[in-house]
């Protein structure tokens, strides 16, 4: 149960997957932990200018612990004014459940992100509408129905009090049977009572599907992680939710940002060989020249060039690699 009615807010903005972390992800070749958390502060400075309530559809961590201290501090200062609300992702937590280990505890801890839960959900009143918004994190069930009666009832000046269901918002962080989305394991289907399910974790934007009366939605995330053709079109998007007596409206707001170009190495092209040299050489100078944190490059250098030495040899050199690169040893899938 919510434990109190917010009434300073005008509407949300609700963002996806930050995935905040303090090296380079990937083929990233900017500031990128400076550069995510300008993205946050966007956000909640937006939020200030328009009296929103942000929120989170989660993955606001990329690795769920062992974040820098200076990034800690950075949000909770950020967030002390402006609390996020929202849900955690599969990033965000070590084990299945979060818990006091991981980093996104301690925002909660300091108030700067609220949770929100099917039974813990936030509540305010705008523009004579109750709003909820409620959700399901990584690995919560999404429920078939939610109960309208669990929303507290709040009266206007005059003291009536506004006979409509409440306009309900529902957070996913699930792999939903989107259209064009392969690993869809989560069917779409009609919540009873909610309005409006948007998920995260999908970090491309897909198509919205509409189910009876709920309509679900993938934003898209506002981090481009990988080079891949889907991010090269991918523009960062929060949404803008305003609220009236007639319902929910949503609207685009881009994130500022540099041009794909800007902010990933190349992909690596053949380079001349110079005379008498193999080509696993030379790949290995054009690798140097393009360091990436994650060891991405190395990576993708090995899968092309591996095939070329012993099984025995191979192992060793796939086992040195995987030993090297954080990437692996942390696979948070
Ligand atoms: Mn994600």
């Amino acid at each position: 149960m919510p434990d109190k009615v917010h009434h300073q807010y005008e509407g949300l903005l609700i963002f996806g997957d930050p995935h905040l972390e303090g090296r380079q992800p990937n083929f990233r070749k900017d500031d990128y932990p400076n550069v995510i958390l300008k993205k946050i502060e966007f956000c909640l400075e937006y939020c200030r200018q328009h009296k929103l309530q942000p929120v989170c559809l989660g993955d606001l961590f990329d690795k769920p612990r062992d974040n820098s201290n200076w990034m800690m501090g950075n949000l909770i200062e950020m967030t002390q004014h402006t609390p996020i609300i929202g849900i955690f992702g599969n990033h965000d937590c070590a084990q299945p459940e979060l818990n006091d280990d991981d980093s996104l505890s301690v925002l909660v801890k300091s108030g700067g992100y609220k949770l929100v839960s099917a039974a813990d959900f936030w509540t305010g009143s705008i523009n004579g509408r109750r709003l909820v918004v409620a959700g399901s994190s990584y690995r919560h069930p999404i429920p078939k129905t939610f109960d309208c009666r669990l929303v507290p009832q709040v009266s206007d000046k005059s003291g009536s009090k506004d006979a409509r269901p409440p306009l309900v918002i529902w957070l996913t962080h699930h792999d939903i049977s989107f259209k064009e989305y392969e690993n869809g394991r989560t069917s779409v289907h009609e919540i009873e009572n909610v309005d409006v399910l948007v998920n995260g974790h999908i970090h491309r934007r897909l198509d919205p599907i509409v189910a009876g009366k709920t309509t679900w939605i993938n934003p898209g995330n506002i981090t481009r992680r990988s080079r891949s053709e889907s991010n090269q079109a991918h523009v960062p998007k929060a949404l803008h939710v305003k609220v009236s007596d007639v319902g929910l409206k949503f609207e685009d707001v881009v994130i500022p940002h540099k041009p794909f170009d800007e902010i990933f190495h190349e992909a690596m092209v053949p380079t001349e060989q110079s005379h008498g040299e193999s080509a696993f050489i030379s790949g290995l100078k054009e690798l140097t020249n393009r360091r990436t944190d994650s060891g991405a490059g190395l990576n993708e250098f090995l899968k092309e060039n591996i095939g070329q030495f012993e099984p025995d040899v191979a192992d060793q050199i796939l086992t040195l690699a995987k030993e090297i690169t954080q990437e692996d040893a942390h696979n948070y899938a």
